[in-house]
């Protein structure tokens, strides 16, 4: 073990440091509208180094990014994934309770940002480890893992003036075929990443209150008994 450096900051720059994050993150928003801008590869490298940063089950760290910059291979997902979601939305493989939640945020089959944008990385999982004398290790809370390390690439984007999207075109089998990953890793989700359309528009979204999302819970006063 090893003695743990730690900051510890005082009462009134936790609470600026608290309400300064909120309001940084508070701003993001997933985008689906992209400028063709080049950005440099070596902000995506320290958005990794920082999803990379995430707490994993046993430490197994069970992710790898891929970053795609070739125009022919972003032209290639982009091919792949609308296949894969015209038979979503229009060859009825989506169900409509599905269609009907996702009617609100206006997507199609057509996804064109996956051609503008300067960068797509591709986040895997590592269902196993497969260490360097040839054995296999399984892998820990692999979802939970990649889940988190995927949370913190996010923040790390917004916070270097970054627009990405989660994206999922499922299913997600091609990438791991394109991108010619092996037998261990399983695709986990996909980010366009670049600058903001000029005029990009989002949905027209609103989170829900901490009251919505947050249970003070206490031994004293049950479930049953409402808030004062
Ligand atoms: N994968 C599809 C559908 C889709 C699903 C969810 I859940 C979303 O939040 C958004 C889209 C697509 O990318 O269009």
């Amino acid at each position: 073990m090893i003695t743990y450096e730690f900051t510890r900051l005082d009462a009134d720059q936790m609470t600026l440091r608290a309400d300064g994050f909120h309001r940084l993150m508070s701003s993001r928003r997933s985008v689906r509208a992209f400028s063709p801008e080049p950005v440099p590869q070596s902000l995506i490298e320290t958005a990794i180094r920082t999803a990379a940063t995430a707490p994993s089950g046993a430490h197994r760290q069970p992710w790898t990014f891929v970053v795609v910059g070739d125009a022919d291979i972003k032209s290639r997902i982009r091919l792949a994934a609308e296949r894969e979601e015209r038979e979503n939305y229009e060859g009825g493989r989506l169900p409509q309770h599905w269609r009907d939640a996702l009617d609100p945020l206006g997507t199609t089959s057509s996804k064109p940002y996956l051609e503008v944008v300067p960068w797509i990385v591709v986040l895997f999982e590592q269902r196993y480890t497969i260490t360097p004398s040839g054995d296999t290790l399984k892998n820990f809370y692999v979802k939970e893992s990649v889940g988190i390390a995927a949370g913190l690439f996010v923040a790390a984007l917004h916070n270097m003036g970054l627009a990405t999207l989660t994206h999922t075109p499922s299913p997600m089998g091609f990438l791991t075929r394109l991108l010619e990953r092996p037998e261990n890793e399983r695709p986990f989700a996909l980010f366009p990443i670049g600058f903001p359309a000029p005029g990009c528009e989002v949905p027209a979204l609103t989170r829900k209150e901490l009251g919505q999302v947050m249970v003070q819970f206490s031994a004293d006063a049950g479930s049953d008994v409402a808030p004062a």
